[in-house]
């Protein structure tokens, strides 16, 4: 039967991080200022009909204007991390050569102002903003592109390396692959498979190179990569498809960076998502590449939206209530399962944060947004229920600070904890935010 939580507060550890999450093209704004070049989702969303709304990310949150009362809205909630993004087209305009200075001093001035209010910065240096003409030179279809990334990622290291941070390599390496390149619902919209599975190793490739360079540059801190995974449940008797939608959903993603192999039935004609050749995709594969994407890392980013189901045809079914956002089957003990079943079977695997939890508002606009508190209150449960079983679970951070771009859906659906209205750009706290407020000052969840 269903898990029932304790009458008693569940208490989570000691030190135990509370944060929540943005991205910078999704709250930023200034595409145009301070030098910044265009990325592959300024294209796409000025493109007619890729956004629902026709909106551009521009000024999305206004946030690179108003970072500093943001400062002071995450110390008001009690936060004691804040993971943002950095725009690569602010740091490396053309995606390769020179560096924008101007861009490097936005972020400075941030981690500063967060470090100056106790804040941990938790910094992901690819949220989906790649650099235009990295794309016209085939973007992540190109094995460069990853070099391009290491590039990058060293210049913000040797910027930034000297704050205690954490820093997060690529965000969500399947969606980009599996929507962006296989599928035609994100930047840069490609919708061919080939493209989606060359996406995958490229983005894992760029991820271990880049965990290289921290390393060589001495920075201080932990460094990891943030991988959005779904439990995938069998419906009827669909063990065998089950797990094969499985690797391609997680396994795909956890073996390279973790056991530092590929399971061999990830990709292929009746995989769950990307039906591409698995021979084009092993041929990408160069000696000393596995090796590379496996390299330690201090953490693992998980970001659990919901969970998956098949059934013996191998379909994808609905098995719990989808949230306002449609894709997200909401069950709050797939949580639990996620974490257990990643101790089990990545033993060798570092501490865990959770950088992304979160659902979008049912009621457009709405501050009394009980739904979330629901939701927020069950993960969270979850997430301590784990925890009390040895899972090693660091910190969690609820997506997302603030209503915000929410990509092909535009500012139509609002993921924020903190509303925003988008005329005024005034922020105002949701009963969410103020509930998670008093999660952080217990460091408990209350039944
Ligand atoms: C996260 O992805 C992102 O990291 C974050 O930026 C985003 O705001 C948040 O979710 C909420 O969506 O367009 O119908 O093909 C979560 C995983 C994978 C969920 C792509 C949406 C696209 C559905 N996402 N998926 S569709």
């Amino acid at each position: 039967g269903p898990w029932t939580p304790p009458a008693e507060p569940m208490a989570f550890p000691k030190g135990f991080v509370w944060g929540s999450a943005t991205s910078a093209f999704q709250v930023e704004g200034s595409t145009a200022v301070d030098g910044r070049g265009p990325s592959i989702w300024d294209t796409f969303a000025q493109a007619p009909g890729n956004i629902d709304d026709g909106s551009t990310g521009d000024p999305a949150a206004d946030h690179y204007r108003l970072w500093e009362s943001d400062l002071e809205l995450m110390v008001s909630l009690g936060l004691t991390s804040y993971r943002f993004s950095v725009a690569w087209p602010r740091i490396v305009p053309t995606g390769s050569g020179a560096t924008n200075q101007r861009g490097i001093d936005f972020y400075r001035r941030l981690v500063d102002g967060l470090v100056d209010r106790g804040i941990r910065p938790a910094i992901t240096l690819y949220h989906w903003d790649l650099p235009q003409p990295l794309q016209d030179a085939g973007g992540w279809t190109n094995r460069e592109t990853a070099s391009r990334f290491a590039e990058y990622a060293a210049v913000m290291f040797e910027a930034l390396g000297d704050v205690d941070a954490t820093w997060l390599t690529i965000n969500e390496p399947k969606t980009t692959a599996y929507v962006g390149y296989a599928g035609t619902e994100h930047a840069p919209g490609a919708g061919d498979a080939d493209q989606g599975a060359a996406a995958v190793h490229h983005q894992l490739l760029a991820h271990g190179l880049a965990v290289q360079a921290f390393r060589d540059s001495g920075a201080v801190g932990d460094i990891g990569i943030a991988l959005n995974l779904q439990p995938i449940y069998p419906v009827g008797q669909a063990q065998k498809p089950a797990a094969r939608a499985d690797s391609s959903e997680n396994r795909l993603f956890l073996d390279p960076v973790l056991l530092g192999t590929y399971p061999d039935d990830a990709i292929g004609d009746r995989s769950g998502q990307l039906h591409a050749d698995p021979a084009t995709f092993t041929a990408l594969v160069k000696d000393g590449d596995l090796e590379i994407i496996s390299a330690p890392c201090d953490v693992l980013a998980v970001q659990y939206y919901g969970v998956g189901a098949v059934n013996d045809s191998g379909s994808w079914v609905q098995l719990y209530p989808t949230s306002p956002a449609g894709w997200q089957q909401v069950h709050a003990e797939g949580l639990y399962d996620l974490l257990t079943r990643l101790k089990r079977d990545y033993p060798g695997a570092p501490p865990l944060l959770i950088t992304e939890n979160g659902i979008p508002d049912v009621r457009a606009g709405a501050i009394d947004d009980d739904d979330r508190v629901v939701f927020l209150r069950e993960h969270l449960q979850q997430a301590a229920r784990a925890i009390g079983e040895g899972v090693d679970l660091r910190g969690y951070y609820a997506w997302s600070l603030l209503d915000n771009f929410e990509w092909a859906r535009g500012m139509t659906q609002r993921w924020g904890i903190v509303h925003v209205d988008f005329d005024t750009q005034e922020r105002t706290p949701k009963a969410s935010a103020d509930w998670y407020s008093g999660v952080i000052t217990a460091n408990a969840v209350a039944p």
